[in-house]
């Protein structure tokens, strides 16, 4: 057993960070979870048997991203983890088609929502000389796919975004990785189709996709590393997935 860290997730209240922090509170980690949807966050706080803050805001509010994190309690405030999860893909449309509020959402979130919610603690990790930060990236970070261009260009951002950091934290002894999953049974493609659950089951059918806990784990693993040892990069995929468009569908 490592030493108990404290550790934010945020987009906790669903998939792959609600897996996340199930598994982190069985390795006997604190918590600080933060998401949208207040009951969830309730939720998730009676059922965890490790101690547990919760933080409701929305990573694309600027102003309230600042609020919640420098005004939390102090014995929340030097967190030793921060894990960037938050995030989505809003619609799969071509370029000239598409909705140009999805577009909005998923810079919004999975780029300028990450980038503030890492700007707000910074301080505390540089005052403590230490720590870690991950980033939800994504296969859609490394090769683009027809009609997702805009999540993609999003985990791309994720992508350049995580190496800049590590890059200018280099000097301070932060660990800067980011994770990189292929498909992942959540509800991801629910979102993604505005609660068109035949559209998203479709997305997942005939193949064992990576359930959330398999990140979960790979997330565990990045943590659990020595000190000295920076997971800068893991790309994890189902095995029946070779890449964004090669997928062994057993129909
Ligand atoms: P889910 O839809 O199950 O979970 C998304 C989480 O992000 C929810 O907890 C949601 O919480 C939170 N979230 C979304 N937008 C915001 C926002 N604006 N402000 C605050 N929280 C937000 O999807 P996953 O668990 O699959 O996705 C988690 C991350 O993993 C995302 O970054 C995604 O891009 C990435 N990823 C997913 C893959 C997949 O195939 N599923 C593969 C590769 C990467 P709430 O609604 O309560 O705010
Ligand atoms: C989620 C994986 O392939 O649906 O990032 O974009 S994919």
């Amino acid at each position: 057993m490592n030493t108990p860290k404290t550790i934010c997730i945020t987009g906790a209240t669903s998939g792959i960070g609600w897996a996340t922090a199930q598994r982190l509170a069985k390795d006997g980690h604190r918590l600080l979870l933060c998401g949208r949807r207040q009951e969830r966050l309730q939720t998730l706080e009676q059922d965890l048997s490790c101690p547990v803050h919760t933080l409701q805001f929305d990573v694309r509010d600027k102003k309230d991203v600042f609020a919640a994190i420098t005004q939390l309690p102090k014995a929340w405030q030097q967190i030793d983890v921060l894990i960037n999860n938050a995030g989505n893909a809003h619609g799969l449309d071509p370029v000239q088609s598409a909705d140009l509020d999805d577009w909005d959402a998923m810079i919004d979130s999975n780029v300028k929502g990450l980038m503030y919610v890492t700007k707000a603690f910074l301080p505390h990790f540089l005052e403590q000389k230490h720590g870690q930060i991950i980033n939800l990236g994504s296969i859609a970070g490394q090769e683009v796919y027809p009609n997702g261009s805009v999540y993609c260009a999003s985990k791309f951002a994720v992508d350049a975004f995580t190496k800049g950091l590590r890059m200018d934290l280099n000097k301070h002894g932060i660990r800067v990785g980011a994770i990189h999953p292929g498909l992942v049974e959540t509800e991801f493609s629910l979102v993604r189709f505005k609660g068109d659950t035949s559209r998203a089951d479709k997305v997942y059918a005939d193949i064992s996709a990576l359930q959330a806990d398999d990140v979960a784990q790979a997330i565990a693993f990045m943590i659990d590393a020595p000190a000295h040892v920076t997971v800068a990069d893991l790309t994890l995929l189902p095995t029946d997935q070779a890449s964004s468009m090669v997928i062994n569908r057993r129909e």
